[in-house]
């Protein structure tokens, strides 16, 4: 996994065929994906279990989500990890079990067909970035809540109800009448 950050903390720990960049307390842009992404909508579908699987997993595990988006068959988010904390690996790999369980659970179909999709449901891999600065930071958080009008779900990042932007308009960070994409969406991320 490509990623462009300095800093003196840094750890890298490797993971089967590739490394991560491990920073305690910093602010990450994660991108994940289902394995099978055609005709799938299964995120959204099934949207209480993923929200089961975060709130589960952040209980013992907390981070400040700052932005996510949840589309069909991906998902894009913003945490802050806390002080001293570098182990998002373990949360990602909780999630993502977790929300593979409830839905294996709730399709009643044979033990090993249900470890075989707790595998398989989610892409391996997923992307992750270390945020470098605040230019940095708010590129992602518009990338983030534009994602629904750029993958072509909806006109007006508004409508799209799987988003943090209406928790943020809430809030002030956004206008409420935010739609075009600023001049920092330049990302080319999925
Ligand atoms: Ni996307």
């Amino acid at each position: 996994m490509r990623n462009e950050t300095q800093h003196p903390r840094v750890t890298v720990n490797a993971m089967r065929t590739y490394k991560r960049i491990r920073i305690p307390g910093a602010t990450y842009f994660f991108t994940l994906t289902l394995a099978e992404r055609r005709h799938n909508d299964l995120l959204v579908r099934h949207i209480e279990a993923l929200r089961t699987a975060f709130r589960q997993t952040l209980a013992d595990h907390p981070v400040v989500i700052e932005a996510i988006v949840v589309l069909p068959d991906h998902l894009h988010c913003l945490w802050q990890l806390p002080t001293g904390d570098d182990d998002f690996p373990t949360r990602w790999r909780l999630i993502k079990s977790r929300f593979s369980r409830q839905i294996s659970a709730g399709e009643r179909v044979s033990s090993s067909r249900v470890r075989r999709r707790e595998r398989g449901l989610w892409q391996r891999r997923y992307w992750e970035h270390v945020i470098r600065d605040e230019r940095d930071y708010r590129r992602h958080l518009d990338y983030i809540h534009y994602n629904p009008v750029k993958h072509g779900y909806v006109d007006d990042p508004k409508a799209w109800p799987f988003s943090s932007l209406h928790r943020l308009i809430g809030r002030g960070v956004y206008d409420s009448d935010w739609a075009a994409p600023p001049d920092g969406i330049d990302l080319d991320l999925d």
